[in-house]
């Protein structure tokens, strides 16, 4: 793709010295000469992306791009943002989904970097600000997606740089954290000890101009020779520091695993958030790089195992040395890296709040009851068990009780987001008396709902929220007088009860008693009256009815004035 005004840049400057020279009175072949040394000279300017949608060389100028990782299609070896051609892959930086973008200071006295001497092992680290050196890549932009792939059910992310100065290497860190290190933002300036958990993962990008593909390296914050347990490492090692904590178990990762390219042949365009900071636009020559990278492949998730990464940054090296010392950074910004998933199941009664214990089946893992991120779990014990929480048959119990005012509780849900991807239900047990099943509704991820039974395909980084309703049985009841007037002395009377409930499905069922109250003999009606025996429900629908037994019958006539 060509990008016009570029173009129209490359080609003016050939133009005015053609003018100078023509005016000059040189001869037309001076003047060609003198054109095509210059187009030599400056390449990088003349155009925005290859038309044959590489704009890497390997070595000398030669297109040496990579096709995507296997299960991928995101062309992260191809040195440049555009989707179209999609030669190298279908997709890239301008239509990846799930796009995570960090953006710099300005470049000048204002941007932070980190103090005189930073190290890549020492997590405590100072914030400064002022101009970064010009042998020092100053970074402007980085951009990160991943994905979780239905073909191979490997994850991979993609990670990007952009710099302001064209230097020839470039020495980039992508730090990865499991979790955020709170308060550290673009504006902070000071002390910051950076939030390392044992796991969290260093991809080291090392490009040298002329000298071949970029290096991609992978290291993890290692806190002790067995933690964390890092796959095909017997005992954990500090790559260069001489105690743990440390970045340790460096790999380098290779095209099964992983694919790099930078923009060295040419300009290249970022169509991506034209009004945010550091909008550069073609990126120069060298000012751009990016990397795929089968993190699956590379044990960063072994199967059974669930991990994931919340927070990203990026950092400038000063030489490709690791313990060279960094200088510019960009502050961290949320991702979501992960190769499981979550899913809540929540508790409501209609109306709210109501203490009623509800039993529910499921093949989710066992869960001892507790806070899991930051979410009270664990539901309440069911009759019979002695604690709540997923049993080991995958069974829990709900009750919305103390949540009439709204919000959840322990008591009402369940949570884990520590799932493998793969197939869950969960499936609510027969109502109990006095509750009518109401709804079940799933939000977030793939699932579907059938009667009591949610179905959820969890892929990883999804969050499925499930809630069930029951709504409580009430019914009304009112009573059909069969005469309200004086009867006569054996003239016997009978009264109906009709009572109506809530629940179309619930007919009413029992009996209602009667009592005889009047303003003589049988106590007034203010005090209860006379019990004068039951009646029997029966009906269809919502609505049933019971007639009092006879009253004033020829065998037991009231008296008069009764
Ligand atoms: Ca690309
Ligand atoms: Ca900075
Ligand atoms: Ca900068």
């Amino acid at each position: 793709m060509k990008v016009p005004d570029l173009r129209g840049n490359g080609a003016m400057q050939p133009r005015r010295r053609t003018v100078r020279f023509l005016r000059s009175k040189r001869t037309w072949g001076a003047v060609i000469g003198a054109a095509t040394l210059l187009t030599i000279g400056v390449p990088a300017l003349s155009y925005a992306d290859n038309a044959s949608g590489c704009d890497f060389a390997a070595t000398g100028t030669t297109q040496s791009c990579l096709p995507p990782l296997s299960g991928s299609t995101f062309a992260g070896g191809d040195g440049n943002l555009l989707t179209n051609p999609t030669t190298f892959g279908t997709t890239d930086w301008q239509n990846v989904t799930g796009l995570h973008a960090g953006f710099d200071l300005p470049s000048g006295t204002g941007d932070n970097s980190f103090g005189q001497g930073t190290k890549e092992d020492n997590p405590n680290v100072t914030v400064v600000t002022g101009s970064i050196p010009p042998n020092k890549s100053d970074l402007t932009r980085f951009y990160e997606a991943s994905e979780f792939s239905p073909v191979n059910q490997h994850n991979f992310v993609y990670l990007a740089w952009e710099r302001s100065n064209v230097l020839g290497s470039a020495n980039i860190d992508f730090e990865i954290n499991q979790k955020a290190t709170s308060g550290f933002t673009g504006t902070t300036t000071g002390p910051v000890t950076l939030n390392r958990t044992a796991g969290d993962l260093l991809v080291t990008f090392d490009f040298t101009n002329g000298g071949g593909k970029p290096t991609i390296g992978l290291q993890r914050w290692v806190t002790s020779a067995t933690t964390p347990v890092v796959p095909n490492f017997a005992t954990n090692v500090c790559f260069s520091a001489n105690s743990f904590p440390c970045w340790g178990d460096q790999v380098t990762l290779d095209g099964t695993d992983s694919i790099g390219a930078v923009n060295n042949l040419d300009a290249v365009t970022d169509p991506l958030f034209p009004g945010s900071p550091n909008y550069i636009n073609p990126l120069p020559a060298l000012q751009f790089g990016e990397t795929a990278i089968d993190l699956t492949k590379a044990n960063v998730f072994p199967s059974g195992t669930c991990k994931a990464f919340g927070s990203a940054f990026v950092k400038s090296r000063a030489s490709a040395s690791f313990t060279a010392e960094v200088k510019d950074f960009i502050a961290p910004i949320p991702v979501n890296i992960t190769n499981c998933g979550s899913i809540e199941i929540i508790k409501h009664s209609d109306p709210r709040g109501v203490n009623q214990v509800f039993s529910y089946t499921s093949n989710l893992p066992a869960e001892a009851p507790g806070t899991v991120g930051n979410v009270p779990q664990g539901g309440v014990a069911c009759p019979g068990n002695i604690s709540a929480g997923v049993q080991a048959d995958g069974s829990f119990c709900l009750n919305d009780t103390g949540n009439s005012a709204g919000g959840d509780s322990a008591g009402n849900t369940v949570f884990n987001n520590a799932l493998q991807a793969g197939t869950y239900s969960v499936t609510e047990g027969a109502d109990p008396s006095g509750f009518t099943f109401e709804n079940l509704s799933c939000n977030g991820g793939t699932s579907s709902t059938s009667g009591k039974t949610a179905t959820i395909n969890l892929a990883p980084g999804d969050q499925v929220v499930c809630t069930y309703i029951n709504q409580r049985n009430t019914a009304t009841l009112s009573t059909l007088v069969s005469n309200a007037g004086p009867v006569f002395p054996s003239n016997a009377i009978q009264d109906t009860a009709t009572v109506t409930g809530n629940q179309v499905a619930d007919t009413p069922s029992g009996t209602v008693t009667f009592f005889l109250c009047g303003p003589a003999g049988t106590g007034p009606c203010s005090s209860g009256g006379v019990n004068i025996g039951t009646g029997t429900l029966s009906g269809t629908g919502a609505t049933a009815s019971a007639t009092s037994p006879q009253v004033n019958t020829s065998a037991s006539p009231l008296a008069p004035g009764h």
